[in-house]
């Protein structure tokens, strides 16, 4: 797990992500579509989007950005203690939607550079060092859930 003093670090920033979730989740969600085009894909809802613009269009796009970053948002304030909220995450990405544990770096990789483009003076190198350490037990954990629903990842 994290020390208090990396997890104040994670909370920190998030509290000043937290009234922008709207548009940095959309931003997320373009820029994963846009590195890592197989995302895309998986989503029936969303793999007609072409352009830019058209992502930028789609509220459904954009809610769908702010449920994701809400929800890890709820993870990480529960600190080390994330099971009760990340079982049931972890069940329908390994058995309905069947998301490898690669995309799931993708993205979080990505979570991370939108935070330091926006937040650079909030966002030091401990700080981004802490949140990367918090994205990472998030993943291990899901990893290790999606064992347990007999999806390999
Ligand atoms: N999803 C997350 C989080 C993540 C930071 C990592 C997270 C948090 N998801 O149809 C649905 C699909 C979902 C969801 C509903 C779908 C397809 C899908 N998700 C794909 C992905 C990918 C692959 C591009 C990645 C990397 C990813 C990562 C949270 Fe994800 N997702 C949902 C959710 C929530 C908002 C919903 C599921 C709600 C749920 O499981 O309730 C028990
Ligand atoms: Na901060």
């Amino acid at each position: 797990g994290l020390s208090d003093d990396e997890w104040s670090h994670v909370l920190g920033i998030w509290a000043k992500v937290e009234p922008e979730l709207p548009v940095r989740g959309q931003e997320v969600m373009i820029r994963l579509f846009q590195v890592h085009p197989e995302t895309q894909e998986r989503f029936a809802k969303f793999k007609n989007l072409k352009t830019i613009d058209e992502m930028k269009s789609s509220e459904e796009l954009k809610k769908h950005g702010t449920t994701v970053l809400t929800a890890l948002g709820r993870i990480l304030k529960l600190k080390n203690n994330h099971e009760p909220e990340l079982k049931p995450l972890a069940e329908s990405h390994a058995t309905t939607h069947k998301i490898p544990v690669k995309y799931l770096e993708f993205i979080c990789e990505i979570i991370v550079k939108v935070i330091a483009e926006k937040h650079p003076s909030d966002f030091g190198a401990d700080s981004q060092a802490a949140m990367r350490k918090a994205l990472e037990l998030f993943r291990n954990d899901m990893a290790s859930k999606y064992k347990e629903f007999g999806f390999q990842g």
